[in-house]
């Protein structure tokens, strides 16, 4: 760590809580055994000072010194090169920017589904973005890296969230991304800073009941204040408050792989 970085002020993370974005910054903070803050901002409820740097309340929020930002991923970027983190990603040119197109299509076209639900999906297209994790994840290391970090965290929730959704079902059957990715979330920066499924399913139903508002609803696609809550509905249909273990389910309609 060099001196500028330990004469910073440490980093603060303001986040919902079981954010799985800000439980990929909090593992990689983990990781590099950076002393940080992280303190509890409900979705829409920034301390008075912050609000400015994320009007819509949206969050997570990462504050160091005159950094603010608001993106996950680019917290992930920031704080590696800040902290000197050594195997954030392969030397290669290419494979880097491999790692880092998954990670931009895992935040675009995936990991929102988490949110949205099956409603109106493009399979062609989630398809198309599994078929390149699987390619970019079959040829990285089972280590502590950006991409481990960043893909976890989604993966866990898909499981504990959506567990009988079209991207959870199509990751399952393929079993080398699926093998891959649950590796990601055994990785103990991973394990040890997340919230327990319980707790996740129970702030699920909470962040459903939030994005009620109109106008969060409207930001995440849906038509009307309506389709959340029936998405929250239906989430409570599909998990179990009461058990850690993810229920069994017969399989269902699963996404078609695009041809290679
Ligand atoms: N792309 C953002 C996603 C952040 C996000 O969706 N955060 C949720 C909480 S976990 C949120 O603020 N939802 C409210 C909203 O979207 O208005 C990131 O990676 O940081």
């Amino acid at each position: 760590m060099s001196t500028a970085e330990t004469s910073r002020p440490r980093p603060l993370l303001l986040s919902d809580r079981g954010c799985p974005y800000a439980h990929r910054v909090l593992s990689l903070l983990d990781h590099l055994g950076v002393t940080h803050e992280a303190r509890q901002a409900p979705i829409g409820q920034l301390p008075d000072g912050l609000r400015s740097w994320s009007p819509s309340g949206r969050v997570p929020l990462l504050v160091h010194g005159e950094v603010v930002i608001g993106e996950s991923r680019v917290m992930l970027e920031y704080l590696a090169e800040a902290y000197a983190f050594a195997s954030a990603y392969p030397r290669e040119l290419a494979a880097r920017t491999l790692q880092r197109h998954a990670m931009a299509l895992m935040d675009i076209v995936v990991a929102p589904r988490l949110a949205l639900g099956d409603k109106d999906l493009d399979e062609p297209r989630v398809a198309e973005c599994l078929d390149i994790f699987e390619s970019v994840a079959v040829a990285t290391p089972l280590e502590p890296c950006l991409l481990a970090f960043h893909f976890a965290p989604v993966w866990l929730r898909f499981q504990w969230w959506r567990p009988n959704g079209a991207v959870t079902r199509a990751i399952r059957s393929r079993p080398r991304l699926a093998a891959w990715l649950d590796g990601a979330v055994r990785l103990a920066s991973v394990a040890r800073t997340g919230p327990s499924q319980h707790d996740s399913e129970d702030e699920f139903r909470a962040g459903c009941a939030i994005m009620n508002d109109p106008a969060i609803a409207r930001r995440h696609g849906a038509t009307s204040s309506g389709d959340v809550m029936a998405d929250a509905n239906r989430a409570e249909a599909v998990v179990e408050p009461t058990t850690s273990k993810l229920r069994r389910r017969p399989a269902g309609r699963s996404l078609r792989r695009s041809p290679r």
